[in-house]
């Protein structure tokens, strides 16, 4: 049995893995492999499928709860992959507010499937603008637990700093995480993604630091950040911009959950022309936009939003109702909400956890 090769890419909420997963799918794609990819939430609904597969890539979905909670369904979407492309390589994205990958995922895959996968090393995705300190302390030290377990730290959107801020942050996170091997990227631009990818050729998982972390503490973390994903359309007595319009309600959305921190929020948006996904990682108005560029005007848009804040979930979800019932394109235009589930997630409890080596124990 030939081995698939599965490459987990973790980090933070709007770090920036699925924009780098799908930079990286396209060049292994080049290269010649079959490239499958896994996405996972704790909600169903998810942009980053909904995009990937606009991308064309074949996408399987771990929905409702992170890889390490469900682990057999991680399995299952493997195998859908498997049968589907017999895929050379999968690249797996867990939901960014895990940690503990190397105990509860990569251990487990590697001990009870020995023959079946070669599992690359562990790279966790920094974002290089992210202000740690507008986190609170539960978030901020699942944050920095997740990169402790990490092989290899990719500072991302490093296209926005410049190359004295790069250096300083490299060189930050190298003193805070010395056995971690860190690499500037930038996923927006495909910058230093070819360095990473030849740096994990050939090597496999051996980490075994056992990561000292205090359970309690992630759950208090992931459950104060309130989740919610929605799905509807839009339909307008008359043509209007689907961008205009999703920076309008970007920007209700930012001055009405003020100051909650802003983990992630981002909405696929598809007009019958055009597809596009908008993000919002923090405040001041950097909203940022994938794929199609054209903004044609439309009396029609469909969109799937979901938004990751700290703050509690009546607010969240009075803040996104309001948002749209606000920024309807005209008087007349009607709106339709298909699907919309708000909530906490539920405290971590991993299928399987195997610990590693407590010498390495930080
Ligand atoms: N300028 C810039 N923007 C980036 C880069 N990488 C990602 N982004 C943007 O950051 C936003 C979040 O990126 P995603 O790839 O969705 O982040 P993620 O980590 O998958 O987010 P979650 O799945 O919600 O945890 C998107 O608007 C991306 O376009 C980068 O290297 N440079
Ligand atoms: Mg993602």
């Amino acid at each position: 049995m030939v081995a698939t090769r599965l490459v987990i890419v973790g980090g933070f909420l709007g770090a920036g893995k699925t924009t780098l997963l799908a930079q990286a799918a396209r060049r292994f794609i080049d290269q010649g492999f079959r490239v499958g990819l896994i996405t996972n939430d704790q909600g169903s609904n998810l942009v980053d499928t909904a995009l990937l597969e606009h991308q064309g890539f074949p996408v399987a979905e771990v929905a409702g709860s992170c890889f390490c909670c469900a682990f057999d369904d991680l399995l299952k979407a493997i195998a859908q992959l498997q049968s589907s492309i017999q895929p050379d390589i999968i690249l797996a994205e867990p939901v960014g507010s895990c940690t503990d990958l190397l105990a509860t995922v990569i251990r487990p895959l590697k001990q009870l499937f020995p023959e079946q996968f070669e599992i690359a090393p562990l790279s966790i995705v920094v974002d290089a603008t992210r202000d740690v300190q507008t986190l609170s302390p539960n978030v901020a030290y699942l944050f920095e637990r997740q990169i402790r377990e990490a092989d290899v730290i990719l500072l991302n959107k490093t296209d926005l700093i410049d190359a004295a801020a790069q250096r300083r942050r490299e060189d930050e996170l190298q003193s805070q995480f010395p056995d971690s091997r860190a690499f500037i990227v930038s996923a927006r631009s495909g910058a230093g993604i070819e360095r990473w990818a030849n740096h994990l050729a050939g090597l496999t998982s051996s980490n075994e630091i056992e990561l000292d972390i205090d359970y309690a503490r992630y759950a208090e973390a992931e459950a104060e950040l309130a989740w919610l994903n929605v799905r509807g359309s839009i339909r307008a007595s008359r043509p209007f911009l689907p961008r205009h319009w999703i920076t309008q309600l970007f920007t209700s959305l930012e001055e009405t959950l003020h100051p909650a921190p802003i983990a992630h929020i981002k909405a696929k948006v598809t007009t019958p022309v055009s597809t596009f996904k908008t993000s919002l990682t923090d405040y001041g108005g950097n909203v940022t936009w994938d794929v199609d560029m054209q903004d044609d005007p439309t009396d029609q848009l469909e969109f799937v939003l979901n938004a990751r804040v700290d703050t509690q979930t009546a607010r969240l979800q009075q803040a996104v109702s309001h948002s749209i019932e606000v920024n309807r394109p005209d008087p007349l235009s009607r709106y339709y909400l298909t699907h919309l589930e708000c909530f906490r997630p539920l405290p971590p409890k991993p299928t399987h956890r195997i610990s590693g080596n407590p010498k390495r124990a930080t």
